[in-house]
């Protein structure tokens, strides 16, 4: 009686550990595990289980986050908590990769960009490293069911953490399991393409692959110039020129369609149609992993894009249609209602599921947002939440395809 029906034609997987859920970053930290405990509800609620294969996550082993990640860093993520930080700190083996500290830093921080200071980006907390490990796990669980041919497409909400570096946290992000991924997806698929829809440039990934010809990246986000407080929109990379290495093989391997604030439906849909489509036919990938970074979700408390979550699933669907083996990654996404229903919907397109008495599309304004200041037309609660100025015009977006095309 819930009405869903396994998928036609191909097989569904779904990754998930529950323990990741008890997470806190912080207090005033943007990023809340809890968002994966409201999609695992809507997803479990709407009979989505009915359609997929589920896994409990096991965690990854260290010998594992190691073919990416600097082995001192590896012993470091594995040991640290609130209770050993200082102590690691003074291990000679990890003070080396203190970075110097700046003048203008509002935050200490220790080795590899971790720190305990309230307001850090990469906060050590209580259970980080079970939480690590397991995201990771998840990742790499769902990249085997691929390879081993015993699903079509794979899913970890909990994953898709794009900015981490080889000895270094960044942008909430610890362990690449990303780029942990399409390493085990190389000994199989001759190329793997990798689209990036969080609304922040996935500069891990891109720096991980950027000698790499086999592995094509495509990252679509914010990027622009200087904000009002002399900021720019993290991580501030991701430039059109920027397309992999230049002089090595990797050269042209990379592509970056950086993007204005306030992008609507229909001009991101006609960028990632474009784009994507013409990067799918000229590179012919043997696999796709997508990471579905929901900040880029009208109303987030971070993203400054207008998109509904319509939009959002029309990118899963358009990489769907391939038909190529998919691993489907969570990501960024900071206002948790919008992101659990994107992430719902996008599970029910996964596996061809219409939900019955559907998700509304509409993505839901942060009613903060709009505290004692009506928009435009005075009202408290605009029916469309066009949180940001469409700074976005067409033209720019045109020329912007114009200019990739090779
Ligand atoms: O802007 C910065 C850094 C901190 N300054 C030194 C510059 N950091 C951003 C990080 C955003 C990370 C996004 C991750 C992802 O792509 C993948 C999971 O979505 C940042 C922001 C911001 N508004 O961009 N950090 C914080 N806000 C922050 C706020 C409160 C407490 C801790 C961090
Ligand atoms: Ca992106
Ligand atoms: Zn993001």
């Amino acid at each position: 009686e819930h009405g869903i029906t396994k998928p036609r034609g191909h097989k569904v997987s779904f990754h998930y550990n529950s323990r990741v859920e008890d997470m806190h970053f912080g207090k005033t930290h943007p990023m809340k595990p809890w968002r994966l405990t409201l999609t695992k509800h809507l997803v479990l609620g709407y009979g989505l289980h009915y359609a997929m294969d589920t896994y409990e996550a096991v965690s990854a082993g260290k010998d594992q986050v190691r073919a990416f990640h600097d082995p001192d860093y590896v012993d470091f993520l594995a040991e640290v908590s609130p209770q050993t930080f200082a102590g690691l700190c003074e291990n000679p083996r990890f003070a080396q990769h203190t970075p110097p500290k700046h003048e203008h830093d509002t935050v200490d921080l220790g080795p590899f960009n971790l720190s305990t200071s309230p307001g850090a980006d990469c906060p050590v907390f209580d259970g980080m490293s079970t939480y690590l490990f397991l995201y990771t796990g998840a990742t790499l669980a769902a990249t085997q069911q691929l390879t081993t041919n015993q699903s079509d497409i794979a899913i970890n909400w909990s994953g898709g953490l794009h900015h981490a570096h080889r000895a270094e946290a960044s942008g909430f992000c610890y362990i690449n399991d990303i780029v942990l991924s399409i390493l085990d997806m190389l000994r199989v698929y001759p190329r793997v393409l990798y689209i990036d829809i969080d609304v922040h440039h996935g500069d891990g990934v891109e720096e991980a692959f950027q000698r790499q010809p086999r592995v094509m990246t495509l990252s679509y986000h914010r990027y622009g110039p200087y904000d009002e407080t002399g900021h720019k929109f993290f991580p501030g990379s991701g430039d059109l020129s920027d397309v992999g290495l230049r002089g090595t093989v990797g050269e042209h391997f990379a592509l970056n369609v950086p993007i204005p604030s306030g992008i609507d439906d229909r001009q991101y849909r006609f960028l990632f149609e474009s784009v994507t489509g013409r990067a799918i036919e000229a590179f012919k990938p043997s696999a796709i992993v997508l990471q579905c970074g929901a900040d880029s979700l009208g109303g987030d408390r971070l993203g400054q894009f207008n998109l509904n979550i319509k939009a959002h699933g029309e990118c899963v669907s358009f990489v769907k249609r391939t038909r190529l083996p998919l691993l489907i990654l969570g990501g960024g996404g900071y206002t948790a209602r919008n992101v659990a229903r994107a992430w719902c919907h996008e599970t029910a397109l996964a596996t061809d599921n219409t939900l019955p008495d559907s998700i509304p599309l509409d993505i839901v304004p942060r009613p903060e947002a709009f505290q004692g200041k009506p928009n435009g037309d005075g009202k408290l609660y605009p029916s469309f939440p066009r949180l940001h100025n469409n700074a976005c015009k067409d033209a720019e977006l045109e020329y912007m395809v114009k200019k990739l095309e090779w």
